[in-house]
């Protein structure tokens, strides 16, 4: 499985941070964090709040643009042992800078420098996408929307809410949306994980986004499998994310497979991977054993993926 080329669409920076790299950067900083981590150096958290809690504890080392270069560049290396070739990866100006945007400028050009040494190298293409936190209020959400808006470019290249989904509503988010979309910026939420199919429906009506992050629990209303499908909403399916967090019990029990056979356009990425044990490796033959998926479904599955990617073309061609 290693070595299939594979596309991720969803994938949080620092949520990627193994632990034994935030481990290193909190011994040089004399930051305890023994807290987060359990007997065996595994994030340990309970349920899916906590686990905000603890990727926001060991974020809160990551601290300068070097430190946020030294991640991209541990990220990248990772993503190539599994065979993806591109990736999209959520940052929010609310860990880069606390939304003030010469700060932000500064952490941006340290990513995007260490991801063109990476590329450079023939290692994996990395794009952005600016993450608003859901559950720090519509409010706080501005100044990232004005961030994506003044670095949107071949780098940044969308603008998608994360956080908890069960706080407020997507409508309260429409201010940040609008001037994200203004700006030219691809459009994605968070939705249908933690909430049902309305979430998912205004994500869509309310926002106007493009793919959906998760959308799995589209599949407990019909009608709604049919609309994403002709509509063609892609879902940026973390089947080993919702397993570990509880959404669905177990691989076999998780409707990716009856979404895709639906027509809706699935792709597949690792969301948190340290935090879900998981890789894209893992994710493709979990895959393969629940659902009798080939090397035929998971090249279908990258066309999918890189016809959703927000990058230009010139970039799609390259993965396609
Ligand atoms: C998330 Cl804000 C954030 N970070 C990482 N993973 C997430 N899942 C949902 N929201
Ligand atoms: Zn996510």
């Amino acid at each position: 499985m290693k070595s299939l080329p594979k596309i991720e669409l969803h994938l949080h920076l620092e949520g990627a941070a193994q632990p034994g790299f935030v481990r290193a950067l909190a011994a040089d900083k004399h930051v305890d964090l023994s807290g987060i981590f359990d007997e065996r150096g595994a994030y340990a958290y309970d349920g899916f709040v906590d686990f905000l809690r603890v990727y926001e504890a060991a974020t809160s080392v990551l601290e300068s643009p070097e430190d946020y270069a030294r991640l991209t560049t541990s990220v990248l290396e990772g993503l190539a042992e599994h065979g993806v070739i591109y990736a999209e990866t959520f940052v929010s100006p609310d860990f880069c800078g606390g939304g003030d945007l010469a700060a932000w400028r500064d952490y941006l050009a340290a990513m995007q420098e260490a991801s063109a040494a990476i590329e450079a190298q023939g290692g994996p293409i990395l794009k952005g996408i600016v993450t608003p936190i859901r559950h720090f209020g519509p409010e706080r959400a501005k100044a990232p929307a004005m961030c994506a808006a003044e670095t949107a470019g071949d780098w940044i290249v969308g603008f998608g809410m994360g956080g908890d989904e069960n706080r407020g509503h997507p409508r309260d988010f429409t201010w940040a949306f609008d001037c994200a979309r203004e700006a030219g910026l691809r459009l994605t939420n968070h939705a249908g994980e933690w909430r049902g199919p309305s979430s998912i429906r205004e994500s869509i009506e309310d926002l106007g986004v493009e793919r959906i992050g998760h959308g799995v629990r589209a599949i407990e209303d019909p009608a709604l499998v049919d609309y994403l499908a002709a509509a063609g909403i892609v879902l940026e399916v973390c089947p080993g994310s919702n397993v570990a967090l509880g959404v669905y019990p177990d691989w076999n029990a998780h409707p990716i497979a009856k979404l895709r056979d639906a027509g809706v356009k699935v792709t597949v990425s690792t969301d948190d991977p340290p935090f879900f044990h998981t890789t894209m490796s893992h994710e493709y033959a979990r895959l393969a054993d629940a659902f009798g998926w080939t090397e035929e479904d998971f090249a279908a599955l990258n066309r999918v993926a890189a016809e959703a990617a927000f990058c230009d073309e010139t970039t799609r061609s390259a993965i396609l």
